[in-house]
């Protein structure tokens, strides 16, 4: 019987299995990609008896691989917070999913271990922007302002390294990274322990996060911006936290991110208005490549094509 563990390479996905593989530790091959690289079920080859963990990646994504892993006899535990389309009923299914702009995968799995590794789930609630829940979870852990505020950091850096177009855009592989952390029961070890990946992760952010202070919005409007980066591989890295960035100090307004496409066209980033988290997913999924949750989604790649249809679909969503 095999083990495999399929997660998305950002900090919500990373923190996820780091919590489950402290409470069970077991050999497993491990599964995931950049970000955005969700249809990670295809890369999976199990047979009768395996189990495969899968976490932080939209199942309507995943749909047909994972009837087809059912119907080959293998037991699938699947967390996420992805609009998930429709859920198998089968016996060796068992699905945590809750769509709620509150939680993520990781919040979820710190439920299901009744908080065991809580600080880590912290660290990916950070990490997927999700600042109240983040801090309502610090709460109960009695944590320190300044701790809290690490914790914060580490979910940003993580969470931007999964940001890229490709794995050779990252600083770290998120398997990697995966590995490197899970040696440590709490992130304040990894952060503290000055041989850790931390301080790399640290001023990779850093360094990507100052060069967006240059930039200005191709188009805004009072409930509206939408920004375009250079094809650069700084832009790739950073685009997805900037995205953040964005919609933490405009919170009354939904933002765009478009980067440049390898292949042509772009790559979008959709952040609803922190106080209106709607939409994201239904307005990005209207598009071939896109999909995503209510307050935060995107598009792989939108062509060329298609960027003002994009934009008047954008600002109609939110000006409403
Ligand atoms: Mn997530």
């Amino acid at each position: 019987m095999k083990n495999i563990d399929v997660f998305n390479g950002d900090a919500d996905g990373i923190c996820a299995l780091i919590q489950l593989r402290l409470a069970h530790p077991t050999d497993s091959t491990l599964i995931t990609g950049v970000k955005r690289d969700i249809q990670l079920l295809k890369k999976v080859s199990a047979k009768k008896g395996d189990k495969v963990t899968v976490l932080d990646i939209s199942m309507e994504k995943n749909t047909n691989e994972l009837h087809n892993l059912l119907a080959a006899g293998v037991s699938v535990f699947y967390v996420d917070h992805h609009i998930p389309g429709e859920i198998p009923k089968h016996i060796n299914l068992e699905v945590i999913i809750d769509t709620s702009p509150t939680t993520c995968t990781s919040l979820l799995v710190d439920k299901y271990l009744k908080g065991k590794y809580r600080e880590w789930a912290i660290v990916a609630a950070f990490g997927d922007n999700m600042r109240k829940s983040a801090l309502s979870t610090a709460k109960k852990l009695l944590l320190s302002t300044s701790h809290i505020e690490q914790l914060k950091q580490l979910g940003i850096s993580i969470n931007y390294n999964g940001y890229g177009s490709n794995l050779d855009d990252l600083h770290f592989k998120p398997d990697q990274l995966y590995l490197e952390m899970v040696k440590y029961t709490s992130p304040f070890d990894f952060i503290k322990d000055s041989q850790s990946a931390y301080k790399k992760l640290q001023t990779g952010y850093d360094n990507d996060i100052a060069l967006t202070n240059t930039l200005n919005p191709e188009t805004s409007t009072k409930n509206t911006a939408i920004y375009k980066l250079p094809n650069e591989l700084w832009a790739r890295r950073v685009s997805g936290v900037f995205g953040n960035q964005l919609a933490n100090q405009y919170p009354d307004r939904a933002h765009a991110i478009l980067t440049d496409h390898p292949e042509g066209g772009f790559t979008v980033s959709v952040r609803a208005p922190i106080n209106n988290l709607n939409h994201a997913g239904e307005l990005c999924s209207k598009f071939p490549t896109g999909g995503g949750r209510k307050g935060a989604a995107g598009i792989n790649q939108l062509p060329d094509g298609q960027v003002d249809a994009f934009i008047s679909l954008f600002n109609e969503t939110y000006l409403l």
